[in-house]
């Protein structure tokens, strides 16, 4: 470029070797893995132009530092760090974003994903013969290494339950390894839910249009350093994901998951009234013993599923509850005005106490999700 009589190279002056793949690795404490897997990484994608984005979510065992000083010396690493956040699929769509590559992959930072077929799963997407590549453990050749029978059950099942709910054609939706072209990601962005563990299968469920897949099998291996974060919450966010992108359109899922605690609330309700009306309190006594027991319930079951991530822990959980308590006392309030008003319009018995709990939820739903569980 000519300025004035000074040349100055252009700022988009072209690169030598242009970006092909940016590999995306979530990471939460597997500080131990780093190296090991950078290494790997170099050997197999040798003759590929490569980034890897590391999203560590300010891992306490240092994971962040370290890749920062790795990626200070060696410019195909890179680090994306989170800080006050977790959650593995909003990580990898975070790395995805920040990479410019025209192809991503993801990879577990833990090493229980076979790189070696990284590759090839990179040319099915680089040269145009799929939309995505998914590293398969459920195909001729793939495996799921030495997992529990429980934990292999538990697996299949959730791949069943996605094909009947999402019709997702891929014979491992569960996966969390595999390559996909930039421009079939970045239409289905706009409609990721974000939620959980299962990114692929949301990928997959927010397109518009099918996509192409390509499916190579791998041998998924065992941990052998660092800690497992998957755990019972892990199922959870998986109903949640599938609700998200099944009746989610209609409804938001965490008013769904607040409407089941409540119907749990009432079961609670009767139980807890029936019993102490056994032990002989008067029914005034019993229905205040009955509420009191089902608004605690119902708190604690809000805590840990509805508002799972922004669960109130330790001291917090008193001035939370306590405004639990009394947002339901206001949402009682107006659950039985507005059914006595309407049973006074001459309307049905069951309109009328319908109505009343109808507006009764959602003021509990709205008020606690602003006061109890703020952001
Ligand atoms: N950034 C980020 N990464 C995460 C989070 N949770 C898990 N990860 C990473 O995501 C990858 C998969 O998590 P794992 O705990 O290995 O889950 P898994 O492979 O299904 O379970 P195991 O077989 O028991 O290891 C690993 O690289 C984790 O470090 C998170 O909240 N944030
Ligand atoms: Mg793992």
């Amino acid at each position: 470029m000519r300025h004035g009589r000074i040349e100055i190279e252009s700022p988009l002056a072209v690169d030598s070797q242009p970006l092909e793949l940016g590999v995306i690795i979530p990471t939460y404490n597997e500080r131990v893995n780093v190296e090991i897997l950078i290494a790997r990484l170099s050997i197999v994608l040798a003759g590929i132009s490569w980034e890897a984005i590391f999203v560590d979510d300010n891992s306490p065992d240092g994971t962040s530092a370290l890749v920062r000083d790795i990626a200070r010396q060696n410019r195909n690493i890179r680090i994306v760090h989170r800080i006050g956040r977790r959650g593995l699929s909003t990580a990898v769509v975070e790395g995805m974003l920040a990479s410019s590559a025209p192809v991503l992959a993801v990879i577990d930072g833990d090493m229980q994903h076979d790189e070696a077929i990284l590759p090839r799963l990179f040319s099915k997407v680089f040269l145009g013969e799929a939309d995505i590549a998914v590293g398969t453990r459920y195909s001729e050749g793939g495996g799921t290494g030495d997992w529990s029978s429980g934990r292999l059950r538990m697996s299949q099942w959730a791949t069943k339950i996605s094909k009947f709910t999402l019709r997702a054609d891929l014979t491992d939706p569960m996966s969390g390894f595999f390559v996909i072209s930039r421009s079939v990601l970045m239409d289905a962005v706009p409609k990721l839910s974000g939620v959980g563990f299962k990114i692929l299968l949301d990928i997959v469920a927010s397109l518009q249009t099918k996509p192409t897949i390509a499916e190579i099998p791998y041998v998924f291996r065992s941990r052998a350093m660092g800690e497992s974060k998957a755990g019972a919450l892990v199922a959870v966010e998986y109903l949640a994901l599938l609700a998200d992108k099944t009746v989610g359109r209609f409804l938001p899922v965490r008013l769904l998951s607040f409407l089941a605690v409540g119907s749990i609330g009432v079961g609670i309700h009767l139980t807890a009234l029936a019993s102490a009306l056994a032990m002989g309190y008067t029914f005034l006594s019993a229905e205040i013993i009955a509420t009191m027991t089902a608004m605690t319930a119902n708190f604690t079951l809000n805590n840990i599923f509805t508002y799972h991530d922004r669960r109130l822990r330790g001291w917090k959980i008193f001035p939370g509850l306590l405004s639990y308590y009394a947002i339901c006392g206001v949402g009682g309030v107006a659950n039985i005005g507005i059914g006595t008003w309407l049973n006074g319009q001459n309307s049905n018995w069951w309109v009328a106490g319908l109505a009343g709990v109808i507006v009764g939820a959602v003021w509990n739903f709205a008020a606690s999700s602003f006061v109890t569980w703020r952001k």
